[in-house]
């Protein structure tokens, strides 16, 4: 009898996590993209904590790049870049366009700071 008391409030506490999880998802940062800056240029995030970036641009084509974790995208006019990320160290990660887009492109980045 206690046993089964037992299984039950297990169960239930597994199912209130899974609905709490689905319910949030994971954090969203937007970032915006136009010549020649990221805004915000510095963003912040947990260890271990999911999030998605969310990427628009205001003016013309440009790139997502991170050196450091291997990621890339592009950030087209009118669509949103969704790129998710659960931070897996403590840092500070840079961000860059890779795509040229004029005379100032090449002071066209931006940090993610990981914090435990
Ligand atoms: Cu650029």
């Amino acid at each position: 009898m206690h046993r089964r008391l037992v299984v039950a409030l297990l169960l239930g506490g597994v199912v209130g996590g899974a609905a709490r999880l689905a319910a949030n998802g994971p954090a969203e940062i937007r970032i915006g993209a136009k010549k020649f800056e990221f805004h915000p240029h510095k963003v912040t995030a947990r260890l271990g904590q999911p999030i998605v970036r969310v990427l628009t641009t205001e003016d013309r084509l440009h790139g997502f790049k991170m050196p450091d974790l291997g990621i890339r995208a592009d950030i087209a006019p009118g669509q949103e870049t969704r790129v998710p990320l659960t931070p897996g160290k403590v840092g500070s990660f840079a961000f860059l366009c890779d795509v040229f887009c004029g005379d100032g492109h090449e002071d066209m980045e931006g940090v993610l700071v990981v914090e435990a």
